[in-house]
């Protein structure tokens, strides 16, 4: 991951999926950078445009070449996130 660079959670508040990846990170001890696409239209918009659908949660994967990979799919964030404390 490139240095300074968080990781991203798109999301929002009421959404069950994205609660499951808020506490699994909060246990697993990853910060997660919260952007909650109902609270602000860029995070949408960047959500949108990266994707092209605006289902979360989405989580942002900054690379060490500047490149970015975007997760989608709560299990799959989730097992991304267990590997990255393992
Ligand atoms: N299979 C997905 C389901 C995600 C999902 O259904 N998210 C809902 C909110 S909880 C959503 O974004 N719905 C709006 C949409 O798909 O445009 C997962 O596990 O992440």
């Amino acid at each position: 991951m490139a240095e300074g660079e968080a990781l991203v959670l798109y999301h929002f508040e009421a959404c069950s999926f994205c609660n499951v990846v808020r506490s699994a990170a909060e246990s697993l001890g990853v910060e997660l950078e919260l952007r909650d696409i109902r609270q602000n239209q860029d995070y949408a918009r960047e959500l949108a445009e990266a994707m092209g659908r605006m289902t979360v949660p989405v989580l942002r994967i900054p690379g060490s070449e500047g490149d970015v990979e975007w997760l989608p799919e709560s299990a799959d964030i989730i097992e991304y996130l267990k590997q990255r404390v393992r």
